[in-house]
């Protein structure tokens, strides 16, 4: 590694928390499914920051939209009113279909304003006997890394060390319609299910096409309230604008097709923004959203002036591209070319996903490095992806990617898996 790079990661070693463990490669600039590292050579980007980047890096409306608003009215704190929060609230609960939607920057952040919204709701309305409020949650979680959100994890990684841990929360497996309805019944001082329409950092594990029709049943059946965190899967990563709205056949705002599982709190981050800036939200009707009372939540940036105008255009630019469509075409192509070559392959085991959110499980342990190997391979053609759980790779593109470049993508992957076929 040349001494830019090497520079770069020593001052990250010396001065920066070691909470990652990062791919040795030093980037420096990004545009559209690109990136540059310090070097500048040109790779695929193959991760999307974790799916923030679905409409391209850098994409030229969202950065004009960031840049023009950081100029102009950059923070008032809700201390006072802005010019831009309540046209963004208006576009964005029409575009998605709730009453309100209260914002904030992290996804974490959102997660746990759901929770207090659900919670809060369960005293007000449900009539559950004050602090016995309970959360279902699924096995595998992903949420976020709050301490609270990390006491319902079961990722040793994760949680150790890290209490004591917020209770109010049980876990069910993920997928598993007869424990949600067990729980159900069981329980009487359930206010919410907060589930991933499908397990992202668990290894992108798509549940039962009637999984989700199954639990918007029961917590209707149950008066519990369907928390859908969509912060990864949303935003037309999965081939449709929300992971819940199944396969719809809808090509623009759908008039909510059958196949739409509507949850009762939904919850927005990472490419809310395209990933020029943090932003998330949580959306909701009246009877749910107008438990929060004026002073009973909120943060210093939440619902700033940049915010609202950035995600507003973000939001723009997943309609007007037709980004879930081309996820929807592109990962049917991605799937099923790589598919065929797993049929030849010791090394591949199984290639799942919905849209352009996929992944490779490897045919090795998750405690091996083969994974880690392949990436380390892979970066060294051009084409940026990382593990997640040891043995899984994913694959998750900017929305923006072209059907061409997608062929030379399954290219760039298929050779370097065969640089691997050896060990097997
Ligand atoms: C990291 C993982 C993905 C999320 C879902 C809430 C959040 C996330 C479904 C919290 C965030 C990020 C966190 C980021 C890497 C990435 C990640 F590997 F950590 F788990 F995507 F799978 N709900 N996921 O996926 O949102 O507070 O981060 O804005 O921690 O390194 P956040």
């Amino acid at each position: 590694m040349d001494s830019s790079a090497s520079l770069h990661i020593s001052l990250e070693e010396k001065h920066g928390a070691h909470n990652y463990h990062p791919l040795p490669v030093v980037l420096s600039k990004g545009k559209g499914v690109f990136v540059w590292d310090v070097n500048g050579k040109k790779y695929f980007d193959f991760l999307s920051s974790y799916s923030a980047v679905n409409q391209g890096h850098c994409h030229p409306e969202i950065t004009k939209a960031l840049t023009e608003q950081s100029q102009t009215l950059s923070l008032t704190s809700r201390a006072f009113y802005n010019d831009k929060l309540g046209l963004y609230e208006k576009f964005a609960t029409e575009f998605f279909g709730f009453d309100k939607l209260l914002p904030m920057n992290t996804g974490a952040e959102a997660v746990e304003t759901a929770i207090k919204i659900a919670r809060k709701w369960g005293y007000e309305k449900k009539k559950i006997p004050q602090e016995k409020a309970i959360i279902v949650v699924c096995e595998n979680n992903f949420h976020g890394r709050t301490t609270t959100i990390i006491s319902f994890s079961n990722d040793p990684i994760a949680k150790e060390n890290f209490g004591p841990y917020t209770p109010g929360f049980v876990k069910i497996g993920y997928n598993d319609v007869a424990a949600l309805k067990t729980i159900f019944e069981k329980e009487k001082n359930i206010v919410g299910f907060l589930v991933e329409p499908i397990q992202g950092e668990a290894g992108i594990y798509t549940p039962d096409p009637s999984y989700l029709q199954s639990v918007k049943t029961l917590c209707n059946e149950h008066n519990v309230l369907f928390i859908a965190d969509e912060i990864q899967t949303g935003i037309a990563r999965t081939g449709s604008l929300l992971a819940v709205c199944g396969n719809c056949s809808c090509e623009q705002q759908c008039e909510r097709q059958e196949s739409y599982q509507r949850p009762d709190i939904l919850i927005l981050g990472k490419a809310l923004s395209g990933g020029t800036y943090p932003v998330s939200a949580v959306l909701a009707d009246d009877e749910i959203m107008n438990v929060i009372k004026p002073g009973q939540h909120g943060s210093t940036f939440g619902g700033n002036p940049v915010a609202a105008v950035v995600a507003t255009k973000a939001l723009e630019i997943v309609r007007d591209e037709k980004l879930f469509q081309n996820a929807r075409s592109l990962g049917a192509i991605f799937r099923s070319k790589i598919e065929v070559y797993a049929k030849s392959s010791k090394l591949v085991k199984e290639v799942r996903g919905k849209g352009l959110l996929n992944a490779v499980e490897v045919n090795d342990t998750p405690e091996s490095d083969t994974a880690w190997n392949i990436c380390l391979a892979l970066m060294e053609n051009g084409l940026l992806a990382k593990p997640t759980h040891g043995n899984i790779i994913r694959f998750t593109p900017p929305l923006v990617l072209t059907e061409s470049e997608m062929h030379i993508c399954i290219e760039i992957i298929t050779k370097t898996f065969k640089q691997f076929e050896h060990r097997f």
